[in-house]
């Protein structure tokens, strides 16, 4: 695309398309099941602007929400910015305005003090609302229906935090929305708030606390009874940013942190547990009590996953150096030290989903991307510039894995999970798949995968007629929630 740079992020699969579209009726191959009814809302990072500076990255890329809305089998596909505080300025301005990632130093005077946050990361689904988030702001509240942005979400005025994970956690059974915010008291502070908002959206709790230095906390668990917060040593400092710096650096030396409280509990019943060095997490699968103890799953790797984070700290490995597996970290809340244990329980991988309805209790299978060896060189793009082409499922008691292997030149994003009502079904997957055509040239379609078979593939295709920017999280939305908000 003109005027980008050339660099992985805006090459290959993350060229910019800076297209809203309505599409209605999209094709469908095979037939899509009756009772996959409702929406699948996807973030997309798509640039609206070239950006200030060649060494820009994907993350700061201009949240679009997008939806492919089902309904009586056919397939509807939408997408439109999210009207940032930041999106509206660089509008009108016609030109970015804002700088380096996370680095508000580096941005034109004009805009000193202004929102920043691109809100790229995760469509977020509580009490009747539909919330577009990034970790370094506020969550921006979205109309399901038309994707109109309707503006910041400060919980009617009651949050203090000036950020919002893009992992809260809601429990199904009590419909509690669980959530922190980190560098919640401004830029390169180390103040973690932790809050939880009520079924009907009001926030109940907030407390903070310090982290025992200010990382990036990308995710966190929660239990039936605890709430867990993984701190992993990719670090940033006010210094750095000053002098027009990256936001983070990874540090290999440093150790990792969890800290372990009682979900309902007050902050300072935290108990840390140290771990080991130099290790990185973005993601967790799950997490669940078993009596005193505690095991987090989590899609673990020996060093940060993004080239800039490693580069900023000194480390330089290529993306096959990185190893990694799917580990299970085991907490015993009696002991007196602060260690644990770590076992390997699945092949290396990222972006894992389980059902919603085992969020924080043991559960039976889970889902994430992962690497097919047989696939050939991953596509160039998606966050980390190179693409997943394999979708593994996990039953995590017995090791088995069942995978969906993707032949050279295609990939495949995070899925998301459709609960079926059938007795004794796993449900469905909706997946973005990939497949690059030409040099430069991508076509994506829609996946429908039994849940059950991830290894026999697509059931059904929905072929999208216009280039897509890889997405980074998703989430599906019932038709009855989407009718229970419209009747709010
Ligand atoms: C991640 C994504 C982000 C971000 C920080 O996937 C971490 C991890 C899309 O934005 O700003
Ligand atoms: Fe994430």
């Amino acid at each position: 695309m003109r005027g980008f740079p050339q660099t992985i992020h805006f090459t290959g699969l993350n060229q910019p398309v800076r297209m809203e579209a309505s599409i209605r009726n999209l094709p469908v191959i095979g037939d899509i099941p009756a009772e996959i009814a409702g929406a699948f809302f996807r973030a997309v990072p798509d640039p609206a602007h070239v950006p200030m500076h060649e060494d820009d990255v994907v993350l700061s890329g201009d949240g679009m929400v997008s939806r492919f809305l089902f309904e009586d089998g056919q397939v509807d596909y939408d997408i439109r910015y999210v009207e940032t505080e930041r999106y509206v300025l660089e509008r009108d301005a016609r030109r970015a305005l804002f700088g380096r990632y996370r680095n508000p130093f580096t941005d034109d005077p004009t805009v000193a003090g202004r929102d920043r946050t691109v809100a790229n990361t995760t469509p977020v689904w509580h009490a009747g609302r539909l919330f577009m988030t990034k970790e370094d702001g506020r969550a921006y509240e979205v109309d399901p229906a038309t994707l109109d942005t309707i503006g910041r979400w400060d919980f009617y005025g009651a949050l203090r935090s000036e950020t919002f994970t893009a992992h809260p956690r809601v429990d199904p059974a009590t419909g509690e929305m669980f959530f922190f915010g980190y560098e919640a008291g401004g830029l390169c502070t180390r103040d973690i708030a932790y809050g939880i908002a009520d079924a009907g959206g009001n926030l109940v709790s907030e407390q903070w606390f310090e982290a025992p230095y200010c990382a990036s906390v990308h995710d966190f668990a929660i239990t039936e009874t605890r709430a867990i917060f993984p701190i992993f040593p990719t670090t940033a400092n006010i210094d750095r940013l000053k002098a027009g710096g990256a936001h983070w650096a990874h540090q290999q030396d440093l150790e990792s942190w969890v800290g372990v409280m009682p979900r309902y509990g007050k902050v300072d019943e935290m108990r840390w547990f140290r771990g080991p060095k130099g290790v990185s997490a973005f993601h967790l699968v799950n997490a669940y009590d078993e009596g005193d103890r505690v095991h987090l799953d989590l899609c673990l790797t020996d060093t940060n996953a993004f080239a800039f984070m490693r580069e900023a700290g000194g480390i330089h490995r290529q993306p096959w150096e990185i190893e990694g597996a799917l580990t299970r970290w085991t907490f015993d809340l009696t002991s007196n030290d602060d260690g644990f244990v770590e076992r390997p329980i699945g092949p290396p991988g990222d972006l894992p989903r389980v059902r919603d309805v085992d969020q924080g209790r043991p559960y039976p299978f889970a889902f994430y991307c992962s690497m097919n060896p047989a696939g050939g060189p991953p596509l160039p793009g998606g966050p980390v510039g190179a693409a997943f082409n394999a979708l593994i499922r996990i039953e995590p008691d017995s090791g088995r894995v069942a995978m969906m292997t993707l032949g050279p030149d295609m990939a495949v994003s995070e899925p998301v999970h459709i609960a079926s009502a059938r007795d004794g079904h796993d449900g469905w997957l909706l997946a973005v798949v990939d497949r690059r055509t030409a040099d430069e040239k991508f076509e994506s379609e829609l996946w429908v995968i039994d849940a059950g078979d991830v290894a026999a593939g697509a059931v059904a295709r929905v072929p999208v007629p216009v280039r897509l920017r890889p997405q980074v999280h998703g989430a599906w939305v019932s038709a009855a929630q989407l009718a229970a908000r419209a009747g709010r």
